[in-house]
């Protein structure tokens, strides 16, 4: 059998505007990939590497000619995911089709479709070969662990709940020989940034653990992996680093941090396997707070930055979202960590309901911090979750899956429409001087320059416009 496994090319400009910072490596097509049996052909096409998306599919399709095409999607690609589909039913008839990722995953009934052979929920390397092995046997796709089967045996009860994920232990190593790993890379900011040093290095993504323990209100990962942290064999997470061929590492951890004896394990794994590598991980300042020492071990052995959810301003805000931090335990977090060498990454959340009083706060406590990089979101339930069903009803566009990126609202603003998005590009733009390579004399390659500078131009009016992906009724 020939398999060909897609990721799609996302349509939406804030989107396409991020992926000029990162753009990291389909690691969960690399991980389907390392079980399809060596009897058959995989291949990996990343849509997001080619100008004209469709006609490199078309393209493929036809010379490729899979027998499976399998597609990975986030809810925002969900649309692109069922046109591609659709194509192929059209130019590849027999080929079976397979959906799975985090759309699939949380809205499984948005993909039940005649252009759908196969809805894979959850962590897909198990189901994934079990639909390979019987698809060889000419078997059908039914009673499968985590599949639902689109059209009349479409089971809506199986659609509802958390599919379970399995044993880390039992993953495979992702296949990275698919792709050319010069092709992915992420905006690599450090505190004392040497001069000269590469801005957008490749990167590659490793995945250590799946999930958190905590249960921020806002954060779909305690649904997702049941409130649970689980890392994966030390040995196995040190070989794969190890054998990696870029020197700059980001981890895809929901938080790396947060099961101390295995993060000190990892840290000293890697130390004694002489990996020297640079890292990048998400945490939470009450993990920077409580494990000191673990932090500096790992800024001892590569870790360069650290992206930490500061989310609101006003400790009021952090407690209703749950957060179980406060504004003092952010700002310290963020002086021990600068304190150590490892640059802080902030994440801040605005609401629809935010007014011009909310944003003019956000500046000026953004603008009291020290040298920092930044990034926003909007504050936007997950489909799936319960909180997403009781906005439902108040959504304001009849496409809110093509628009969860978490960056566009969903439910009306406060503001109208285009002046939130306004304050909203503004707070993006400002906030980039806080930036510790705009902060601090650094001497950048002119190249790297020049391409920091498009990309923050792109991302910056891509907000401003964010508006006009809404019905022209609502802008005002
Ligand atoms: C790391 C990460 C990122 C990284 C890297 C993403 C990338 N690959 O380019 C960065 C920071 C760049 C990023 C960006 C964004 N992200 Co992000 N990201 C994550 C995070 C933390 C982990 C995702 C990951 O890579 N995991 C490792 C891989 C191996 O696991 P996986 O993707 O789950 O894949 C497994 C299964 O899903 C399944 N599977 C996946 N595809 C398929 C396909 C088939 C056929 C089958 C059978 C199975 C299958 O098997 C895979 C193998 O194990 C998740 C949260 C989470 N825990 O899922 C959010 C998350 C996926 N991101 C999210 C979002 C919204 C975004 C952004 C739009 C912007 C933003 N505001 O954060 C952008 C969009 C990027 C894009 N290109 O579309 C949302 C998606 C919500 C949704 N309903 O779609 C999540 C869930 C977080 C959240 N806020 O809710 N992200
Ligand atoms: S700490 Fe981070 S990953 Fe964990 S629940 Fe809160 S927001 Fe989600």
């Amino acid at each position: 059998m020939r398999v060909l496994l897609v990721k799609p090319r996302p349509r939406l400009a804030t989107v396409k505007g991020l992926q000029r910072f990162y753009r990291l490596e389909p690691l969960e097509l690399g991980y389907l990939a390392a079980v399809v049996p060596p009897r058959h052909e995989v291949r990996v096409l990343d849509l997001r590497l080619v100008r004209s998306a469709r006609r490199a599919f078309l393209t493929d399709l036809a010379r490729y000619t899979p027998d499976l095409v399998a597609f990975t999607g986030y809810s925002h690609e969900s649309s692109e995911v069922k046109e591609l589909a659709a194509l192929v039913r059209l130019h590849r008839p027999a080929a079976r089709i397979v959906v799975g990722g985090h759309h699939a995953t949380v809205m499984p009934d948005d993909y039940d479709l005649p252009c759908i052979d196969a809805i894979v929920r959850g962590e897909g390397c198990g189901p994934f070969a079990a639909i390979l092995a019987r698809i060889e046997r000419g078997e059908e796709l039914t009673g499968i662990d985590q599949v639902l089967v689109p059209g009349a045996g479409f089971d809506p009860e199986a659609a509802q709940g958390w599919p379970a994920f399995p044993d880390p232990a039992t993953l495979p190593i992702p296949r990275r020989d698919l792709w050319d790993h010069r092709d992915y890379f992420g905006v690599w900011v450090t505190e004392q940034m040497p001069d000269w040093a590469r801005l957008f290095p490749p990167v590659s993504m490793v995945r250590t653990s799946f999930g958190c323990k905590m249960k921020c209100s806002f954060c779909v990962v305690p649904h997702l992996y049941g409130g649970h942290h689980r890392p994966r064999p030390v040995e196995s997470v040190v070989a794969e680093i190890a054998a990696l061929p870029t020197q700059h590492v980001y981890f895809s951890d929901d938080e790396n941090f947060i099961d101390e004896a295995f993060a000190l394990e990892l840290a000293d794994g890697l130390a004694r396997a002489g990996v020297h590598k640079r890292y990048f991980a998400w945490t939470r300042s009450t993990t920077v707070l409580r494990s000191p020492e673990l932090f500096r071990r790992w800024r001892e052995i590569g870790l360069d930055g650290a992206f930490l959810g500061f989310e609101f301003p006003s400790d009021e805000e952090l407690r209703e979202a749950g957060k179980g931090a406060t504004v003092a335990a952010n700002e310290q977090a963020l002086d021990r960590l600068r304190g150590i060498g490892v640059a802080v990454h902030a994440a801040f959340m605005v609401r629809p309901e935010h007014t011009e009083a909310h944003f003019a706060r956000l500046h000026a406590y953004i603008e009291g911090l020290p040298p920092v990089q930044c990034s926003f979101t909007v504050c936007t339930p997950s489909p799936g979750t319960a909180d997403y069903v009781q906005i439902r009803a108040s959504i304001c566009t009849d496409r809110p899956f093509d628009l969860h990126d978490c960056m566009h609202p969903l439910t009306p603003t406060a503001l109208p429409l285009r002046e939130f998005c306004r304050l909203f590009a503004r707070q993006v733009g400002d906030a980039g001087r806080k930036n510790p390579l705009r902060c601090e004399p650094h001497r950048v390659r002119p190249w790297d320059t020049v391409r920091a500078i498009g990309a923050e131009a792109l991302y910056s009016r891509a907000f401003r416009r964010m508006y006009r992906d809404y019905p022209p009724e609502l802008w005002r």
